[in-house]
Formats: C-alpha cells, sequence, structure tokens
C-alpha cells in the first residue's frame, strides 16, 4: 500500500476540515438532541460514546469511503486468514488465532494453527492448576507463594496491565511480581521479598535472546541456586515462554517446562498467547478463558459488523480524522480505575510500535502523520495533574475516557464521585465556559465588578476539545479481553488507512543491536565501531568513573572534573552476582 494522500477522499477530508474547523461541538449538541443515540453504539459489553467528536454525519461518510477505498474490507478478511499481512517479515499476525474458541481452521502455509493453539491452552489448564492447588512444589517440598514474570516489551506489559486489572480475580494465597528492567534494581528489589523455596520464574522471551530478559533470567537462577544444593531442583522453579526451543534448553530450562509461541504471534499482541501465562495462574484458566471470549467477541464485532455500526473502525477513523486532518498528533487514554492504571502503558507501547512508522509497504517515505503520541494515566489522579493543559493549553489532545459503571471496590460513595470527575471532565471538555457563565457565577459568588473584569479571561474556557468515552458495567475478564482487542484492532485499521506495516518493529530491532557494540566496549573490549564524539566521549566517562575498564583503553578528551577517582570501589557490585 502507498500513499492515502493523492486520493480524492483525502482531499476531499481535507476541504471538509476546513468547515468543521470552525464549528463549535456545543452547537452540534444544541441543535441535535439525538447526538448521543446518532454517535453512540453499544456492542461486547463496551458502551462507546464518540459523540462529543467535531463530526456530522458528513465527516462519517467521508471517513467511510476512506476506509473503502483503502481496500479496509479485504485488509481486514487477510488478516482472519491468515495471509502474510505483516509483509516485512512475510508472516501473517494472527492475535486472532489465539482467541478462535469456534475453531474454525487458520492455515499458515497450509498448516492449521488451532490444533497447537488448542494444546498449549491444554498445558496451560494442567500447569496453573498445579500451581494453584499447591501440587506443584519447590525444591524443599513448599508451595509456589510467589509468581516472577521475567520479559521486556511485549513480553512483560501485557501480563503484568492484566494481571494487575483482573486483582480481583486472583487466587488468594499467590503474589506476582513482574522484572523487565536491566537495571539491577529491578531485580533486586523484587528478591529481597521473596523465598526462593516458593517462588517461580517464568522466563518469557518469543526470541530468548533478549539481553534484558536473559540478563535478568540468569541472574535469578544464581539467586535460586545459591540455597539449592542440588542444582537438578532448578526445574522446579523455571518454566519459559518462548518461540525457540533450542535456546531455552540451553538456558537450562526443561522443555516439558517450556510454552511455546509462534513467530505469528507479534510480542505486543501476544498477551493471549502462553505469554499470559501469569494472569492464567493469578486467576485460573476458566477466567483466562472468558479474557480470550471477550476479545473473540470484539474480534466477530469487528469482521462482521458494517463499518457505519463498527466500534474499532469508528474509534480509528476519528483517529486518522484528527490526526491527519485536524493535525492533532497525540492521544490520551485515562482509566477511571484503579486496577487499570497501567492501561496507557500498555496501549503506549501497542499503538507506537505498531504505528510510529516512516515507510509506505512500497518502501516509499511517508509524507504523513502516523501513529500519534499515546499517553494518559489513571483518573482522577490525572485531573489534578495534566488536565489544566486540556482545558486551557494551547496543544491540542484527543482524549479517550475509560470508565466502569461499578466498582470492585464500592466504598461508600466513592465510585459514584469517581464516575462523576469523569464524565464532569468529557462535559467540561465538550462545553467549556463562556464569559457569560463564568460572570454570572461570579456575580452570584459577590465578586466586585473591577474583579470580575480582571479574572474573566482566565477563568473562561473555549471547550470544544474532543473525546470519546468507554463505559463498561466492570471490569471483568471478558470486558478486559473486549477493550484490548477494541484498540487492537484500532490500531490495525489506522495502518491500512496510511498503507503502512503495523506489524514490524525495526527500531525496537536496531536498540537490541547498538547497546551490543557499546556494551562490548564498556567492559573494555576493543571494538572496529566509531562513534560520535558525544557518545564517545560518555562511554569513556562511564567507564572512568565505574572504574571497572583497564586505564589503557580510556581517554576523555577532557578531563574529568570534581570527581575523585577512586577505580572499582566506585562499582557497587550487583548483590545478585
Ligand atoms: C513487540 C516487540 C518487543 C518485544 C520485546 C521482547 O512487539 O517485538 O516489545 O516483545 O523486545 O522480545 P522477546 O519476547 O523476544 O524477548
Amino acid at each position: 500500500m502507498d500513499s492515502p494522500k493523492e486520493l480524492a477522499e483525502w482531499t476531499e477530508l481535507q476541504m471538509h476540515w476546513q468547515e468543521m474547523s470552525s464549528v463549535h461541538m456545543r452547537d452540534l449538541f444544541a441543535v441535535d438532541d439525538q447526538r448521543f443515540d446518532r454517535y453512540s453504539l453499544e456492542a461486547c459489553g463496551l458502551l462507546f460514546d464518540y459523540s462529543k467528536n467535531i463530526i456530522n454525519s458528513k465527516t462519517l461518510d467521508l471517513l467511510t469511503s476512506l476506509a473503502d477505498r483503502r481496500g479496509l474490507a479485504t485488509k481486514i478478511q487477510q488478516m482472519f486468514s491468515g495471509e502474510p499481512i505483516n509483509f516485512t517479515e512475510q508472516r501473517p499476525a494472527l492475535h486472532i488465532a489465539l482467541r478462535n474458541r469456534t475453531d474454525y481452521p487458520i492455515a499458515v502455509n497450509g498448516k492449521d494453527v488451532m490444533p497447537d493453539v488448542d494444546r498449549v491452552l491444554q498445558q496451560m489448564r494442567i500447569f496453573t492448576e498445579a500451581v494453584r492447588s499447591g501440587e506443584w512444589l519447590g525444591y524443599s517440598g513448599k508451595r509456589i507463594t510467589d509468581v516472577v514474570n521475567i520479559g521486556i516489551g511485549g513480553s512483560h506489559l501485557g501480563p503484568m496491565m492484566v494481571t494487575k486489572a483482573l486483582k480481583p480475580y486472583h487466587h488468594p494465597d499467590l503474589g506476582f511480581h513482574f522484572v523487565s528492567n536491566i537495571d539491577g534494581t529491578h531485580l533486586t528489589e523484587t528478591l529481597k521479598k521473596l523465598n526462593p523455596e516458593t517462588t517461580l520464574f517464568i522466563v518469557s522471551s518469543k526470541s530468548f535472546t533478549t539481553q534484558e530478559t536473559l540478563s535478568n533470567a540468569h541472574a535469578a537462577r544464581r539467586w535460586l541456586l545459591s540455597g539449592i544444593k542440588d542444582g537438578g531442583q532448578v526445574a522446579r522453579h523455571f518454566v519459559a515462554v518462548s518461540a525457540n526451543s533450542k535456546k531455552v534448553a540451553a538456558f537450562g530450562i526443561n522443555p516439558d517446562n517450556m510454552f511455546s509461541i509462534w513467530d505469528w504471534v507479534g510480542g505486543r499482541y501476544s498477551v493471549w498467547s502462553a505469554i499470559g501465562l501469569p494472569i492464567a495462574i493469578a486467576i485460573g484458566m476458566d477466567q483466562f478463558v472468558e479474557f480470550l471470549n471477550g476479545a473473540r467477541e470484539m474480534d466477530q464485532h469487528f469482521r462482521t459488523a458494517d463499518f457505519s455500526q463498527n466500534m474499532p473502525v469508528i474509534m480509528a477513523m476519528l483517529g486518522v480524522w484528527y490526526n491527519n486532518f485536524a493535525s492533532i498528533n497525540n492521544h490520551a487514554i485515562m482509566p477511571y480505575d484503579q486496577y487499570l492504571r497501567l492501561l496507557p502503558d500498555y496501549l503506549q507501547q501497542t499503538d507506537m510500535e505498531s504505528n510510529g512508522k516512516g515507510k509506505h509497504a512500497n518502501g516509499d517515505d511517508v509524507t504523513i502523520s502516523t501513529g500519534p503520541i499515546i499517553w494518559g494515566s489513571v483518573g482522577a489522579d490525572a485531573q489534578h495533574a495534566y488536565f489544566q493543559l486540556f482545558h486551557q493549553g494551547r496543544q491540542s489532545t484527543t482524549c479517550d475516557f475509560i470508565v466502569p459503571v461499578r466498582s470492585h471496590n464500592e466504598l461508600g460513595d466513592h465510585h459514584q464521585k469517581l464516575l462523576a470527575n469523569c464524565l464532569a471532565q468529557t462535559e467540561a471538555l465538550l462545553m467549556g465556559r463562556s464569559a457569560h457563565q463564568v460572570q454570572h457565577e461570579m456575580r452570584l459568588a459577590g465578586y466586585p465588578g473591577d474583579e470580575i473584569k480582571r479574572l474573566l479571561p482566565h477563568r473562561t474556557f473555549s471547550g470544544n476539545r474532543p473525546s470519546n468515552t468507554i463505559l463498561m458495567e466492570q471490569i471483568t475478564p471478558a470486558t478486559l479481553g473486549s477493550l484490548i482487542a477494541l484498540y487492537e484492532h484500532k490500531i490495525f485499521v489506522q495502518g491500512v488507512i496510511w498503507g503502512i506495516n503495523s506489524f514490524d518493529q525495526w527500531g525496537v530491532e536496531l536498540g537490541k543491536e547498538l547497546a551490543g557494540v557499546i556494551l562490548a566496549e564498556m567492559k573494555g573490549q576493543s571494538s572496529e565501531a566509531s562513534h560520535d564524539c558525544s557518545t564517545m566521549n560518555l562511554v569513556r566517562y562511564c567507564q572512568l568513573v565505574r572504574g571497572d575498564t583497564k586505564p589503557a583503553a580510556m581517554k576523555l578528551d577532557k578531563p574529568l572534573t570534581g570527581y575523585k577517582m577512586t577505580g572499582s570501589q566506585h562499582s557497587t557490585g550487583p548483590t545478585l552476582e
């Protein structure tokens, strides 16, 4: 696929934005008391209200025509039938197969993948039941009390976010921990609280070559071995999730304790696979299947609903509308639910790693804006942090407000207050506050005339700031599954419109390569690589300050000032070595 820019539909949308940019949503609501009915829809346990957007029926018609013109229906069909839509890596992107609980066959290179998916789900069931029931024992005969997932990126963010989001469904006697960072602090602080006899490690890495994960896994094994006489007992404490059985065996994990994933599962789309093992241990396999079912329901909706009633398609096209025609290139996601606090981080990866791309399928440079900057955090805290900028800042942001109607922890009227805060924000962003209204309120509050005049400009709000609101009755495994799948499909649709590959990640691969070169140099090994003088001096500075490289290998262009060079005493040896 190439650029959509030359299409007549694109030009029409550009012209249409010229009309809409002077429209205030307040006026759209004023003339249409059916606007909510018209621009909201319910599916898969989610209510999606998109009426607070700068759109009218023409906008949606034009956006739908663009989606048609980009062949979206065919692309959806290609994804669901296992075609290699990840065209740079020549692979399908088949997260939908992982939740295909109806088991219609999905073939990759002529082979139905569903029997493998079912086999691993069955393996997960047996294993999770053994851990949850206490039948799976550690080396000293004690039952497992803590599970530590070691992974990074797609092998970390999904399992962590979902495990934490579904806390009310957890096994009461098991604790869950997630270690990702190569910074030794992460593992060290995590292990401080744990007992090797009762700790189970899940090493999650599709490639099983990722430096951060492998380093943490080795350090965790040393920690465990320091207390065990019989090294063979390590098997009771380590399992792996990977597509690379050779590397897993080389690490020393028994192949019986490995859960397979496949190259057609993208890292950031892998939470539905065995990468979700910590979730399954936490909530039990039946609830994990409910999580898959929620996603499958969204898959069915996405695949079959008319675009005009299709939640992921509408959400995606609204994103295109703002990103490409209104030049709003950032999008904030605010879950009003403490359990969902990691959702923005998770979606940040899913979206930005998928659609932060600069080449079309034919290799041409992309000259339109693609993936927006995704950010956000939990409400109501966010209101006391950066919402000021939403209301009066010069930067524009589009927002998703996500809130369950019922809390798992109904504490007095806390949840009604939380709901009220969330809905009030969406209303304020829409309506703003006119000078007339502020004047009236200040008069009623007894402000003198000159004070009203002085403060009036500061207390008025323009409004007309777009937002979506997503409600669900409660966060359950199924509603969470639907919600995540909604965003996954939204991202896919946008990738189709922009003509990019949402399923590769060459930038991540680059990062993995680059660190290797500097690491070797940091350790004093000579290298062929040349660096700019900034990077070179920063490397040398670190070597000098740490003092763990031979002085002969070092020379700084500028001498270090204010630093007492005491050599290796500066390097605080990791406690896990
Ligand atoms: C996700 C990316 C990336 C990946 C990590 C971990 O789509 O590919 O975030 O998940 O780099 O990779 P491994 O699972 O191979 O360790």
